[in-house]
């Protein structure tokens, strides 16, 4: 359900349920959370790349998973969140290609992406309130925070199909590529993380996304001792000399 495949310290995850459009179900997301663990053991890997099967990046729940029963919601939930954690707290930069189309759960997968690229076909839809409920996945957290809250109560009230180029006005990706380029350039942008300075990127998304809810004196005491972690990394003291030298810097990721 959910390929793995490595090129150049960039692990590719691909979402495998083709025939579903991706919908997510309770194994899969079970899978995706082991292999996002497995990415941050495995030293060689360097960045993760996210993508889906098919023709479609995922449709979100499998809504036929449960058939005519009600799931228990706070259960099931808890299995998408264990994804989300390990999605927001990823000890590798994330580059998210979108494919196709991205609804509900799937549009929140996508938006976790560190650096988002979507294949000019794409669509994004928050659909939840087409079937009743709420945003989950963190899209209550994320999607004000990268469209402000008067989009995104629009985008979750009217739940409208995005086009790739109106993510793009939006913000919700960085750029937008012609659908037989997606994987070539996706993968270029992850080799290009791949060979960076890994704990700098991991918490640069941990201040970006923690300073949202703090004072401006946490925020700065919070950049202090995470800028004490980077400074103490073999990365950190490389880019230094590299500057000195006057050449590229060749980061390990330590
Ligand atoms: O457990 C819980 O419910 C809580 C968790 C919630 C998290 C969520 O993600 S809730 C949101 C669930 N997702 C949706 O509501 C999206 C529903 N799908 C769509 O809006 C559209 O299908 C898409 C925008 C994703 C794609 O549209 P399009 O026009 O490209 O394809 P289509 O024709 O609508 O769908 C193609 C087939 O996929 C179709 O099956 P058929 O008629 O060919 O046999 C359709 O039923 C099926 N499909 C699409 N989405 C899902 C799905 N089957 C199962 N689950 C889906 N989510």
């Amino acid at each position: 359900m959910v390929l793995t495949e490595k090129r150049e310290g960039v692990l590719l995850l691909t979402l495998n349920r083709p025939e579903k459009l991706n919908a997510l179900t309770g194994a899969l997301l079970e899978e995706l959370h082991r292999t996002l663990a497995e990415a941050n053991r495995d030293p060689a890997v360097r960045a993760v790349l996210l993508t889906g099967a098919g023709r479609a990046f995922s449709a979100g729940q499998d809504l036929t998973e449960f058939g005519e029963e009600k799931p228990d919601y706070e259960a099931h939930l808890r299995r998408y969140n264990r994804v989300v954690e390990a999605l927001s707290g990823l000890e590798k930069p994330l580059v998210v290609a979108v494919n196709g189309p991205a609804a509900g759960a799937g549009m929140s997968l996508a938006l976790w992406g560190d650096l988002r690229l979507a294949a000019a076909g794409a669509t994004f839809t928050t659909a939840f309130v087409r079937i009743g409920l709420v945003p989950d996945s963190g899209m209550s957290f994320l999607l004000p925070r990268l469209v402000g809250l008067a989009k995104a109560q629009e985008l979750l009230f009217l739940s409208p199909r995005l086009s790739a180029e109106d993510a793009l006005a939006l913000g919700l990706v960085h750029r937008v590529v012609p659908a037989e380029r997606l994987m070539e350039e996706a993968l270029a942008l992850a080799r290009e993380l791949a060979q960076g300075p890994t704990r700098a990127y991991v918490l640069t998304r941990k201040l970006l996304l923690e300073t949202y809810r703090l004072s401006l004196e946490e925020a700065l005491g919070l950049e202090a001792i995470l800028q004490g972690e980077a400074g103490r990394t073999l990365d950190h003291e490389e880019g230094v000399r590299a500057f000195r030298e006057k050449r590229p810097p060749r980061f390990q990721g330590r």
